[in-house]
This record gives structure tokens, C-alpha cells and sequence, in this order.
């Protein structure tokens, strides 16, 4: 078989936030999946990604938080990559924008462009902030929105309507930087002739009919349709690549130019001296996973540069998915609307495969798709566990029980010959499928095959033949044993860490991806495997949807003078006493030692969160002098301060016990 030298890429996710699941849905998960396949098959890949660190949204955020942009994409970076490695996502290579390769690969690109006159060179009058002596990126203007009145929409696009703008169509525009009003000043920048490329482009795209999804060919000839514009490859910033051309200080390459020649620069770092035999045989496969918001620079621009630059391939295959949803709205980085990859790989330790498997049943290929705990739960619960799960277990614990681990001869009848032509249909299913990028048909296929196996050993029972044919019995438990490591060989795309613990105990570390080779041979001892997944239970579920509500967020009262605030007696003391108070659940009776020789009583509303026995000894913060009140013929002198979160109430104490009646200011 003539292997394939492929070359596959995840879009670079911007290193302005942390990962969320539709990240993984729409991209990292499938890359993965098809990397981790076309490998096992043989084949030659470099799978490459990295962080984007460059861009205005970047720059936007150093500012906002204080910062320099090198601090925010570092930590970004950081996390993303270490959440990656936790999720079992496996690049060969994971860089950055930022790094000294990129910067120079990226650098002699648009030399080479530059040389060559590929670019057209524009002045043209820009928005200009003389205060921070600086142009202002259309991120960096804010104004009223002309179509619904809205004052803070951006230069580019209304965050409110949702009208894409630009910024001489804002009505009062500020600068971002010092809210100044801009000026227009002149400026010069190099564009990308798209409009005289058009032909070549559209020959590109041409062939690239019934091949890619209809949604992505379709989104190109739109475009096509409507005519291409040259398009500015630079910026006037100070943040990115700088480019090498003299005189141009101030200026950047545009982060669309440079982003996807990030992954040439990953291949450059993992394999330095080979990294030209991909991108530049004409027999590799060039191929990109990404969401369909990035479509027109992977299919258009992107192709575009590499035509232009001439030595490179293009992009052979862009797999450009949907986006999801999460419980019916739309995943939201800015509302903080999101299910973080590593938040769940926190709360839920090491099971990273219950996620891989839940998305990849989900995934947006065709269309938006939506994300709910419960659906988590039940796919969790009812395939995972139940249906693959289960199998893999009878057949560990029957194999130790009837044959201490030894697998036993077969004598196959016409039962078995059935099971393995329907096993094998669905394996080559399986492999049809991820070829054809439809990632959620083929673990469909994956999970019928554990479907099978129940329906095999319930249909024959061993348990039953065990007592009155041992023959048969051998047969079953060989078959069984069989289609488990079949199973398991299949699993290595889809759940990486699970197909690591299956591995070993059945004896199937060096077995291909191949559906012919039986890999379990009679006499292999095989062990016990550990049982592989749990119920996700609903009070997880219930955590988790807690966790999606908006937060009571942190509002500002209006202000008060210190005088206001002395005028509070607060102190420590310590609760010596406390009990119910009959026929008020929520009122809890405390006697508090405001010194040696002073007690007070408080009736305070905590019954429900705490039991009187749980807080005696407790030491707290005491309000003095708030005025006496009747409650349930009780005097409740003063209050115990409390502080509340998500409906849990706690104690707001000194961090080490204090003498009582002590001040606190
Ligand atoms: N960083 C956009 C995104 O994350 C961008 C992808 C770059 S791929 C070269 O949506
Ligand atoms: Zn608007």
C-alpha cells in the first residue's frame, strides 16, 4: 500500500482566553481523531498547531488588565497547551506565534512577496490618535452605532445589532486608547491583489467541488461572486510581527497573514531539516480543521498567499465545522457562558474520554449542534457505560472466571461467522467514515460494535453453556475475547486513555488497525481489566448547571463617608450557646461571649445552613450596637455578619482566634 504524507493542522486558537468545549467540538477533537487514525494506519503526519498570539483583541486585553501582551499570551498559551496534553489532544508539535522561528518565517514569506511586487502598495487616510501616537485599529475606535444607537459599538462591528461597520460609518467616534476624537491621518500599507487573482482562485475553488462540504465550497463562491478586493496585509500597531522592509516602524503584519503561516513554522520547529519534504512535494496532503468563522482565510487568503509565494501546496482538504451550542445559547467567552476545558478536567479528574466521547457524538459537522449536562449524563451513562462499558467487563470477568485468563480454543459455527461479518461491516464503516471526515457516523459504528458483542453473549449465553458444553463455551468466550480487542484497537482515535488501559491487559499493544487481523490468539493470557468508566451521577449534572447561571456579579452601592462607616461597632466574639428557636426553622438562638463577663443573645437566620451543636466554639464577627429587636418574643441583641454566595451562607471570622470583644475595623 502507497502510504500518505499528510500534514494536518488545528486552527491556532488566540491566546486571549482559556479553551471552552465548542473549541474542541469544532476542531481540536476531529484533527485529533483523524491524526491519531491515519497514523495508526501507517501513514507519514505531522500534526501541528499553536497558540495565535497576535491580533487586536490581544492587544485590547493587556491594556484592559495592565499588562504587557507577551504576559497575557503567556499565560494563555500555558494553559492551553497543558489543557490540550490533559484532554489527550497529541500534536507532534504545539507552538506559538510569538516564537523566534515563526517571526522569521514569517518574515521571509512577506519578503519574498515583498521582492517580487506582489503587494500593492496604498496610502490612505486612517483614523489617527495623536495622544497615544498611534493609528487606531478598527477594534480601537468606539462609537454610536448608526443602525441601532448603541454608544459602545466597535469600528468593525456592533456588538449589540450585530451590523458589521467601519469606522467612518460610526457616528462620534473615540479612541479606545484616550477617548479622544480621532484624526485622519495618512498611512501606507500592502495589500494582497485578491481582485487579480480572482481567476486562479476560482479554478482553485472549482476543483475543490464535491469534495469539501457544500457549506464551505458554498461560502467561497459567495465570495468569488461578489467580486475580491485587495485586502491589507499590514496593520499600523505595535504588536505582531514587524515588518522586514525599512522604514516601517509602527507597523505589523496584518494577524491574518501571519496566523496561518504558523503552522508552516510548527512543522519548521518539529522537523527542521525535513519540514520542506511536506509542505513543499506536491504528493503531500495539506489539510485544516477549523470552525467555519475562519473559512474565507483558510480557503481564500491563505491559498491565495501560498499561490502567490509559488513553492508551497495548497491546501488540499478544509474541514470547517459548525460551532455548538450549550443548553440552547450560544457559547459566550465574554458573558463567561462556557463549559472551560480545564475547569472539567478539574471537576471531573481524568475523564477526559467521557468529554472526547460526548463531543464527538455531538459534533457540529453539518450543522450547529447543542451541548446539555444531561445529555452528557445519558450519553455517558447509557453508552459509555452501559453499552461499551459493559461489554468489555463480562467479557474480562467470564474470561477470569471460567479460564483464570487463558483464551480458550474457537470451533466456530455459523453463529460466529455472522458476528464477524457484521463486526467487520462495521469496522470498515468505521474507517470509511473518518476518511470522509464524519467523525460522529463512525463512532456511531465504533459503539455498534459493542451493541454486537451484548447481543452475542446474551443471545449465547456461556453462563448457561458453561454447565453442559465446554466446546461451545470455548468458542463463545474466544469470539467474545476477540471482538473485546477488536473493540479495543478501535478505540485508539476516539478515547486515547481508555485504549491505553485496555491495551495491556488484553494483550493488543502492537495489534494494527486493521479489521482482517484477529489479535488475540487461543493461549494469550489476558488479565483483568479495571472497569473503565462511572456514572456520571445528577448531582454532577446539578453542579454543573449551577454553574452555567449568571452570577449575581458585584454592584457598587452608593458611596458613604468613613463617618458612615465608624459609625458600626464591630467585634469578635465567640458563640458559647446555640439552639433552636421553636416553631422558626430558619432562626437559630446564640449566646455570644463578647468578653469574660459579657454575654449577649442574637437570633440569627442561618437554622437551615448550620446545626446549633456545628458552630459552639466558633469565633465571629459581632455587630454591637445595632438596636435591639424583638423576634418570637426573643430580644436579638445585635447580628452576626455572614456572607453569602450561591445560596451558601458562612461565617465571616478573624483569621486566628483574637481575645473577644476585640475591634475590628
Ligand atoms: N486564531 C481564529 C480563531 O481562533 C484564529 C485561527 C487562526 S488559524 C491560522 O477563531
Ligand atoms: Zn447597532
Amino acid at each position: 500500500m502507497v502510504l500518505k504524507k499528510q500534514i494536518v493542522t488545528a486552527a491556532l486558537p488566540y491566546a486571549n482566553g482559556p479553551l471552552h468545549i465548542g473549541h474542541l467540538a469544532g476542531c481540536y477533537l476531529p484533527s485529533d481523531i483523524y491524526a491519531r487514525f491515519q497514523k495508526a494506519k501507517g501513514n507519514d503526519v505531522a500534526f501541528v498547531c499553536g497558540s495565535d498570539e497576535h491580533g487586536v483583541p490581544i492587544s485590547l486585553r493587556a491594556k484592559a488588565e495592565n499588562k504587557t501582551p507577551q504576559e497575557v499570551v503567556d499565560f494563555y498559551h500555558n494553559l492551553m497547551q497543558e489543557t490540550f496534553v490533559r484532554m489527550g489532544i497529541e500534536f507532534d508539535h504545539y507552538s506559538r506565534t510569538s516564537s523566534k522561528v515563526h517571526h522569521e518565517t514569517a518574515q521571509e514569506f512577506f519578503k519574498k512577496l515583498y521582492d517580487q511586487e506582489t503587494f500593492l502598495t496604498q496610502t490612505s487616510e486612517q483614523l489617527y490618535d495623536a495622544e497615544a501616537n498611534q493609528f487606531l485599529a478598527d477594534r480601537y475606535i468606539t462609537g454610536t452605532c448608526p443602525n441601532c444607537s448603541y454608544e459602545k459599538a466597535y469600528g468593525d462591528q456592533c456588538e449589540n445589532c450585530g451590523k458589521a461597520l467601519s469606522p467612518d460609518e460610526l457616528i462620534n467616534p473615540t479612541s479606545a486608547l484616550t477617548g479622544n476624537k480621532p484624526e485622519l491621518k495618512s498611512t501606507t500599507n500592502w495589500y494582497l491583489p485578491l481582485d487579480s487573482m480572482q481567476a486562479d482562485l476560482s479554478k482553485y475553488i472549482e476543483s475543490k467541488k464535491g469534495i469539501w462540504k457544500n457549506a464551505v465550497y458554498g461560502q467561497c463562491n459567495s465570495w468569488l461572486k461578489d467580486g475580491l478586493k485587495p485586502r491589507a496585509m499590514t496593520r499600523d500597531l505595535n504588536w505582531g510581527v514587524s515588518l522586514p522592509v525599512p522604514d516601517t516602524e509602527g507597523k505589523v503584519m496584518y494577524v491574518w497573514f501571519d496566523a496561518p503561516l504558523g503552522y508552516i513554522s510548527a512543522t519548521k520547529e518539529f522537523m527542521p531539516d525535513q519540514w520542506e519534504d511536506y509542505w513543499k512535494d506536491p504528493n503531500t496532503e495539506l489539510i485544516h480543521f477549523i470552525g467555519k468563522d475562519n473559512i474565507v482565510f483558510h480557503c481564500l487568503i491563505f491559498p491565495a498567499m501560498l499561490m502567490a509565494e509559488g513553492s508551497y501546496v495548497l491546501p488540499n482538504i478544509v474541514a470547517a465545522n459548525e460551532f455548538l451550542n450549550l443548553e440552547g445559547e450560544k457559547i459566550s467567552t465574554s458573558r463567561n457562558y462556557a463549559v472551560w476545558v480545564h475547569e472539567y478536567l478539574n471537576d471531573f479528574k481524568d475523564r477526559a474520554d467521557e468529554m472526547r466521547y460526548v463531543l464527538c457524538s455531538i459534533a457540529p459537522e453539518n450543522k450547529d449542534a447543542d451541548f446539555s449536562w444531561e445529555g452528557f449524563q445519558a450519553r455517558v451513562n447509557n453508552e459509555l457505560v452501559a453499552i461499551f462499558g459493559n461489554f468489555i467487563n463480562r467479557v474480562s470477568v467470564l474470561t477470569q472466571k471460567y479460564y483464570e485468563g487463558v483464551v480458550p480454543e474457537a470451533n466456530n459455527s455459523a453463529v460466529e461467522e455472522d458476528l464477524w461479518k457484521e463486526a467487520f461491516w462495521f469496522v470498515e464503516a468505521i474507517e470509511t467514515q473518518i476518511v470522509n471526515y464524519q467523525f460522529r457516523d463512525a463512532l456511531a459504528s465504533w459503539i455498534n460494535l459493542s451493541r454486537l458483542g451484548n447481543k452475542y453473549l446474551a443471545d449465547q449465553e456461556p453462563w448457561k453453556t458453561i454447565k453442559t458444553d465446554q466446546v461451545r463455551t470455548n468458542t463463545i468466550m474466544h469470539n467474545a475475547i476477540n471482538l473485546a480487542a477488536l473493540i479495543g484497537v478501535y478505540s485508539k482515535p476516539f478515547l486515547p486513555a481508555t485504549y491505553s488501559k485496555l491495551a495491556q491487559p488484553l494483550k493488543i499493544e502492537n495489534a494494527p488497525l486493521e479489521y482482517s487481523a484477529l489479535s488475540v490468539p487461543s493461549g494469550t493470557q489476558v488479565e483483568n481489566i479495571p472497569l473503565l468508566f462511572q456514572q456520571i451521577t445528577d448531582e454532577e449534572v446539578t453542579q454543573q448547571q449551577e454553574k452555567l447561571k449568571p452570577k449575581d456579579l458585584f454592584k457598587l452601592k452608593p458611596m458613604i463617608q468613613y463617618d458612615d462607616f465608624a459609625k458600626m461597632q464591630l467585634v469578635s466574639a465567640t458563640i458559647k450557646e446555640a439552639k433552636k428557636v421553636e416553631n422558626a426553622d430558619k432562626l437559630l438562638q446564640i449566646t455570644l461571649a463578647v468578653s469574660d463577663d459579657e454575654d449577649k443573645t442574637v437570633l440569627s437566620g442561618i437554622a437551615m445552613h448550620y446545626k446549633p451543636e456545628e458552630i459552639v466554639g466558633k469565633q465571629v464577627t459581632y455587630l454591637a450596637n445595632l438596636a435591639p429587636r424583638k423576634m418570637r418574643g426573643i430580644m436579638s441583641e445585635g447580628m452576626i455578619l455572614m456572607a453569602e454566595s450561591e445560596g451558601k451562607l458562612v461565617f465571616v471570622s478573624p483569621e486566628s482566634t483574637i481575645e473577644n470583644g476585640s475591634e475590628i475595623a
